[in-house]
């Protein structure tokens, strides 16, 4: 994604890649600067980094924050609110208490990369709903991250299909901090921007669904996998 300036999340997880501080070799900044401009098609575009070393390999780690924020399960909760009957908040037992789904699907980045048949275990986000009761009138619903800065959106339409869930575990394990655990959001069917990382609130508005901070910065809010954002990927099963 566009970031004008490299994040020190970015910088982290780059030379952690390298196996730097593992080899115990100290770099000149020459090499450094070296391995940055070898990297830089990657770096330049995505911003907050890149990662082959982390839990999950395969992805790559994204924060616009330039933190990784982290919270326990224990201290988690998830608010749900807005434009319904009955406004609530869930602890990380409750919510892993609910009927729960697994979805093993792709994750695919609007920036090219793409990871293949991710196990993700959540609540779908329309039982989430359900649950506090959307008033009439309801149109949209806010993700809030506890990162203080990233949200996205969905239309109620969008948000009631079976394939978006707030997620829990990913590949077998509570979601990683990295990943935007302990709860994140999971968007199957759209680019990864909408999958709302250390998801914080849930909130039903009355409007149609504000844009989400890769949208004010010019990405669909609609953003279907091969059929937004001008990309022609083949969507998989
Ligand atoms: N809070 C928050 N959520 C976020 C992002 C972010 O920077 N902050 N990046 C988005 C983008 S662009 C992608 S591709 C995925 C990346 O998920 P990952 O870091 O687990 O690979 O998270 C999405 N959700
Ligand atoms: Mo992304």
């Amino acid at each position: 994604m566009p970031i004008e300036r490299s994040s020190p999340v970015g910088r982290r997880v780059f030379l952690g890649m390298l196996g730097l501080g593992a080899a115990g070799i100290v770099w000149g900044s020459k090499a450094q600067d070296a391995m940055e401009k070898l990297f830089a098609p990657i770096t330049a575009k995505d911003g907050t980094g890149l990662s082959s070393l982390l839990p999950v390999g395969r992805f790559r780690i994204y924060s616009v924050t330039g933190d990784l924020p982290s919270r326990s399960t224990t201290a988690y909760s998830l608010k749900v609110g807005g434009h319904v009957d009955s406004p609530y908040t869930l602890s990380f037992a409750e919510l892993t208490a609910m009927p729960s789904l697994q979805l093993t699907k792709d994750f695919q980045c609007v920036t090219g990369w793409r990871v293949h048949d991710v196990k993700w275990t959540g609540v779908r986000l329309g039982d989430l709903l359900d649950k506090a009761g959307t008033k009439p009138g309801a149109r949209g619903v806010v993700f809030t991250s506890f990162d203080g800065e990233y949200t996205e959106s969905l239309t109620l339409e969008q948000a009631r299909r079976s394939d978006v869930i707030v997620a829990y575990d990913m590949e077998g394990h509570v979601i990683s901090s990295d990943h935007g655990g302990p709860v994140r959001l999971y968007v199957a069917p759209m680019y990864g921007y909408k999958s709302c990382k250390w998801l914080d609130s849930i909130q039903v508005t009355d409007t149609p669904p504000p844009s989400g901070y890769w949208e004010v910065r010019g990405y669909d809010a609609d953003a279907w996998v091969g059929k937004s954002n001008g990309r022609d990927d083949t969507p998989t099963a």
